[in-house]
């Protein structure tokens, strides 16, 4: 600095340059005289005041301040970009942390799904099976109660045959076309031959059926067939009548000597096989195919019949 401070400390040097250049400014611009006379009154009244020099160092400092306050908000708002894209991606680290936290979540219950899903086929499977199992024992059940139906239908269709038995016939006979019959129905009673069929029936005053006309014939198939167990081979389902081809082979008589009218042989019966000179009746479907030439000597059930007793 080339002026020289004096003792009031002012830049006196200065200040009368200012002034001097002023003065030729005020001389070629006179719309300033006024000024120019103010500020010297004014440097004259308070010479340490120095309002031009303090103005350009103010301006320089607001403008200084100024410059640094937009760095200051340029450098916070860079530093909030950053600080904010730092943030961004702690928070997406967090939120994929998070996603694969429920990702797994959701694999473990899926698989869990998968394992309960798997259990419960395999349960329906068995369900299902047993469904069938005991659909077909339904079916069974339903087929037997059928039977049974029809056999309690037959018997019932029996009680007033067996009533008037009661009254015309021996305990255990039957009573049908005005005649008593014994059926050996129960496997209690041991299958016997011919003639030891036709010796029971004697003893209780009767005789082997003879079965000679169709009305008897229906009436004693009826009940061969309603007493039919079909489990029996059907070698051991005969029942032995009073109906012989003893004394000539062919010629089927029945126990009163008269000549067989009307049979009602299976197909191909009788054939004689191996000797068969005794008649026997079958339970069959269609009843006069029901009858069979049979070994006199074979064991099988009976039929006896009876005349009535009637009281007056
Ligand atoms: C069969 C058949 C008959 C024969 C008997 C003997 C069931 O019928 O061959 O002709 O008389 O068996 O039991
Ligand atoms: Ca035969």
């Amino acid at each position: 600095m080339k002026d020289k401070e004096n003792s009031d400390g002012s830049y006196e040097g200065t200040y009368n340059k200012l002034i001097s250049q002023e003065d030729v400014s005020v001389d070629e611009h006179p719309l300033y005289a006024n000024l120019e006379k103010h500020q010297v009154s004014m440097s004259m009244v308070r010479p340490e005041f120095r309002p031009n020099h303090y103005r350009v160092l103010a301006v320089s400092l607001v403008v200084l301040a100024v410059i640094l306050l937009i760095v200051d908000i340029g450098l916070g708002v860079y530093y909030n970009k950053l600080t904010g894209g730092h943030q961004t991606i702690t928070d997406i680290n967090s939120e994929v942390a998070k996603l694969q936290a429920t990702y797994n979540l959701a694999i473990q219950r899926r698989d869990e799904a998968k394992k309960q899903l798997a259990a419960e086929v395999s349960e329906q499977q068995r369900t299902k099976w047993e469904l069938e199992h005991q659909n077909r024992r339904c079916k069974d059940y339903e087929n037997k109660a059928d039977k049974i139906k029809t056999e309690i239908a037959g018997l019932k269709s029996h009680i007033p045959m067996i009533e008037e038995g009661c009254r015309h016939c021996l305990p255990g006979w039957t009573f049908m076309n005005s005649q008593c019959y014994y059926f050996a129905f129960s496997e209690a009673i041991s299958r016997r031959s011919w003639l030891e069929a036709r010796q029971f029936c004697k003893k209780q005053g009767g005789d082997l059926a003879v079965i000679d006309s169709t009305a008897k014939h229906m009436a004693v198939s009826e009940l061969l067939n309603n007493y039919h167990d079909p489990s029996r081979p059907i070698t051991q389902s005969g029942f032995w009548i009073g109906l012989r081809d003893v004394e000539e082979e062919g010629v089927w008589k029945w126990l009163d000597g008269r000549r067989l009218a009307e049979g009602y042989w299976n197909d191909g019966e009788p054939n004689n096989l191996n000797t068969e000179d005794c008649a026997a009746a079958y339970p069959r479907a269609n009843p006069f195919k029901a009858w069979n030439d049979a070994p006199c000597s074979y064991s099988l059930k009976w039929i006896c019949e009876m005349a009535p007793r009637f009281e007056n």
